[in-house]
């Protein structure tokens, strides 16, 4: 396996996951955004050398699901068993390299979450009393009397009046240690204007937060009473412990514990960056490294929702436009943590300016004139390169220490810009070198700039690869490069290539 071959010697972890998508409906373009940002992260690590584990799944309990499976006229595990594999479906339709999928029936899951229940119960954190309040229950969220406007949560859903006897978690004795955290590690809510709103959110004052249903079954039991069923956010957050083996807390755990990332929509900040690190501090648990929420999809201008009969579906798109050329939309389109808008000419305009005629058309040059030129054999020798040459091979080595912190940061259309920089110099390069022309005049100098752009094309498919692998892979294939040197590693080291070069292919046909 790839993975294994490239993960350094003195491992380094990086444990990434998205959010566990309820089950009530079909998945959309926001699932799918998530989740292609979560794969070229997990890719880039992995190429990296890191001990990658990317974790998805579904989030399956509460009483949207009960109400969904009830509206289906289906028992509530049956039918989640049917929507988590349309969610499983669309994992394997775009490529992800996911190392697990979880589930929240599943029965390693449903030990572990309540086993931090039971740790929680433990510390003095929990307490038995009777909410009596607004539920949203789209949101699966309780909601304060002051954040109800006409009748609907801050979040536009309808609320509904909640009474009933439960356990609650004693938020409010967090609030100091939760702004002390916060302080004391910055780049643990990202983007920072998310971080600031987190922030005065929890400077506004925190209430204890109830943790149990009794009035719905479909949840996992509370630890010594079943009457209960824990709040499905609880449940739900507990999966990032459980994919790792939680209450165990092996050496492994706590490596990727330690280098952790939730990758999450702006919608679930707050569960994400307030209550989950105080239930972890409370269980005795570091909070995760780095929560990074990012920005919300609208189609057309229009917020993307089923009433409006206007939801995007991935399928659709990978069908109409292709793989490669979706998930590269959605990474190029909008700064990861900013809004942005989906059209048809938008993708289309992409796929055309920036695939087609960039990276498609240079890819496309070289190789023609690599299988046509170059008499089956590419290699140069230090000394034989040009000024020109080097300016631009190290144009192309440079490009991966200017994308690394692009990559810490989730720039994901920075570090796409920058690998475009190196494409449009290669083009530069073909144009003044003329290798066309070379070929009747200089047959020396010709085998070292068709060196020169092949080793240019070959690292502009590793920098690609995170975001394109079946692209990256048609690009190496057609340079006869060996699995083993498709990793970071392979930058900088000087190689040849040996023929005879497949014929090339169009990558991108234009739309
Ligand atoms: O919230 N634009 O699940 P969910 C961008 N089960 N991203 C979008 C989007 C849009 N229009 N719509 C959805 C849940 N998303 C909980 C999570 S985690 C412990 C539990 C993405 O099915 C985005 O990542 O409602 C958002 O946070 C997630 O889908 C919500 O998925």
């Amino acid at each position: 396996m790839d993975r294994d071959a490239n993960t350094d010697s003195v491992k380094k972890y990086f444990y990434v996951t998205t959010p566990i998508y309820y089950v009530n409906d079909v998945p959309h373009i926001g699932h799918a955004y998530t989740s292609v940002a979560v794969d070229v992260i997990a890719r880039f690590k992995r190429m990296d050398g890191c001990c990658v584990k990317f974790l998805t799944g579904t989030d399956e309990h509460g009483q949207k699901i009960a109400r969904a499976a009830g509206k289906a006229g289906m028992p509530p595990k049956d039918f989640c068993d049917c929507v988590s594999g349309n969610f499983r479906d669309l994992t394997k339709a775009l490529h992800l390299s996911n190392d697990d999928f979880i589930r929240t029936t599943e029965p390693r899951h449903m030990a572990s979450a309540q086993a931090l229940w039971r740790q929680l119960e433990a510390s003095g954190n929990l307490y038995q009393g009777t909410y009596a309040g607004w539920y949203s229950t789209r949101d699966e969220a309780f909601v304060g009397n002051d954040e109800v406007k006409d009748g609907l949560a801050p979040s536009g859903a309808p609320v509904e009046w909640v009474e009933e006897a439960g356990y609650f978690f004693r938020l409010s004795d967090w609030q100091d240690k939760l702004l002390a955290f916060y302080d004391a590690h910055p780049e643990f809510i990202a983007p920072q204007s998310r971080r600031n709103e987190v922030v005065s959110f929890v400077k506004s004052g925190l209430r204890d937060l109830s943790i149990s249903r009794c009035s719905i079954s479909w949840g996992i039991s509370v630890p010594g009473d079943p009457k209960h069923v824990m709040y499905v956010w609880i449940d739900a957050l507990a999966n990032y412990l459980s994919a790792l083996g939680y209450p165990e807390t092996s050496e492994e755990f706590l490596e990727f514990w330690a280098q952790s990332l939730h990758v999450v929509g702006k919608d679930i900040i707050r569960f994400h960056a307030v209550y989950w690190p105080a239930f972890l501090m409370a269980a005795g648990l570091a909070p995760p490294k780095k929560v990074f929420a990012h920005g919300w999809w609208t189609n057309d201008g229009q917020k993307i929702s089923k009433s409006l009969g206007n939801v995007i579906d991935p399928h659709d798109l990978m069908n109409k436009y292709g793989l490669d050329q979706v998930r590269y939309f959605l990474m190029r389109n909008m700064p990861f943590g900013e809004d942005g808008n989906f059209s048809d000419g938008l993708i289309t305009g992409r796929i055309n300016s920036d695939l087609a005629n960039d990276l498609g058309n240079t890819v496309q040059r070289v190789l023609t004139m690599v299988g046509k030129l170059s008499r089956d054999k590419i290699a140069y020798a230090q000394d034989d390169l040009a000024q020109e040459d080097r300016t631009l091979l190290k144009m192309g080595y440079g490009c991966l220490n200017d994308i690394r912190p692009m990559f810490d940061e989730l720039s994901f259309e920075k570090v796409l810009k920058r690998i475009w920089n190196l494409i449009y110099d290669i083009n530069k390069y073909i144009d003044h070198q003329a290798p066309w022309l070379l070929d009747k005049t200089d047959i020396e100098r010709l085998k070292v700039v068709l060196a020169v752009l092949a080793e240019a094309v070959f690292l502009t498919a590793l920098y690609i690869r995170p975001f394109m692998p079946g692209t990256a892979d048609k690009i190496f294939d057609m340079l006869n490069v060996d699995n083993d040197l498709r990793f970071f590693k392979s930058v900088g080291v000087k190689r040849n290539f040996n023929g005879p070069f497949p014929k090339p292919i169009a990558l991108f046909p234009r739309m």
